[in-house]
């Protein structure tokens, strides 16, 4: 009697499952089976009142339908369950943080420099960092007798090289390839033979300006670098001249920009002078422009240079050059990202 009902139920809930066509109607019929209420829950109801001797064997039955039933319940959820296709996302998961990588400070202070000089109708101009001993020195009116070409301050390389101790001479080599005028910057790395400390690197950076033209003047030089520093460093600043020398200008003058620190009043970064050391500069000698093959009675320049280095450890506020080189992410990721 009860295992008739077994059979049939097996059957009708098979074609139910069957022709359910949606989600919702399979799971009605799987409600309608093996829910609390349903159809298997009942026929378990009615155990009791089976023959004591059929009683293991029908309950053995009624149990293998019930997990049968269970299972094509499943079977057919899932059938019926929408298809993902690909791999599943969870689009409840915090987004991933790009990685942006950050402007070296050098960088920072080098494009605030071109720009600048940009504005004024300079152009960048690029050369070796291995460079002739002819251009490094002789081009650049340097006696042989100079200090700066000791072996013990300049890397020396065979057959005449030298790695360039300035960016002078991409200016030599600019001033060989055109006649004047010639406005032009040239920033890029110098090796010099220092012994590293807080504040010397042997390979270090420099912008290098030259402007040769007809009637060019010390009050050019010297109303363009007080722009520079100005825009640089802020519309207090100031400039003065002190006479130097170097082999390449005549007359020469080491720049001094008011103490960024104290604002000139005298201070602990400026040794109480108001004034920081930032460069030097001059009307290019005669002997250089000849050198060249350019008319000396028409044409005139100046020229001037500065550490990038410096300035960049002055605006960060750095007391180590060492870090402008070491490539420490924890150092370099607190400048501004990149984009
Ligand atoms: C400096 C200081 C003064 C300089 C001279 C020249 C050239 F090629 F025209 F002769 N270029 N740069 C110069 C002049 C560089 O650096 C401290």
């Amino acid at each position: 009697m009860i295992q008739e009902r077994i059979t049939e139920t097996r059957a009708l809930a098979a074609r139910e499952f069957e022709a359910a066509t949606t989600l919702a109607e399979a799971e009605a019929v799987k409600l309608t089976y093996l829910s609390r209420k349903g159809v298997v829950a009942e026929l378990f109801k009615l155990m009791p009142q089976v023959d004591a001797a059929e009683r293991p064997r029908s309950g053995q039955l009624l149990n293998e339908l019930k997990t049968e039933l269970e299972a094509l319940a499943e079977r057919r959820l899932a059938e019926l369950r929408p298809k993902v296709s690909g791999p599943l996302v969870d689009v409840t998961l915090p987004g991933r943080k790009p990685f942006v990588g950050t402007y070296h400070p050098l960088t920072i202070v080098m494009r605030e420099i071109i720009e600048i000089f940009r504005s004024m109708g300079f152009r960048v101009a690029d050369g070796p960092e291995i460079e002739l001993v002819r251009y490094n020195f002789d081009m650049l009116n340097t006696p042989p007798w100079h200090p700066s070409r000791d072996e013990s301050d300049t890397m020396y390389l065979p057959n005449g090289f030298v790695v360039r101790t300035e960016t002078s001479p991409v200016q030599i080599r600019v001033m060989e390839s055109q006649q004047p005028p010639v406005r032009i910057i040239s920033p890029g790395r110098v090796y010099r033979r220092d012994r590293p400390d807080a504040t010397h690197s042997p390979m270090f950076h420099q912008v290098e300006g030259l402007y040769v033209d007809e009637g060019v003047t010390m009050a050019d030089l010297k109303g363009t670098l007080l722009h520079f520093y100005r825009t640089l460093f802020g519309a207090q600043t100031q400039i003065r001249f002190r006479p130097h020398f170097f082999p390449f200008t005549e007359p020469s003058a080491e720049v001094d920009v008011t103490c960024n620190f104290c604002g000139g009043k005298g201070c602990r970064v400026c040794k109480q002078t108001g004034w920081l050391e930032m460069g030097g500069s001059g009307m290019v000698d005669p002997n250089v422009l000849a050198g060249v093959g350019y008319d000396t009675e028409k044409y005139t320049g100046y020229a001037f240079g500065l550490g990038i280095d410096r300035i960049a450890m002055r605006r960060f506020g750095l007391d180590n050059i060492r870090l402008l080189f070491e490539s420490d992410v924890r150092f370099l990721r607190q400048f501004p990202a990149a984009c």
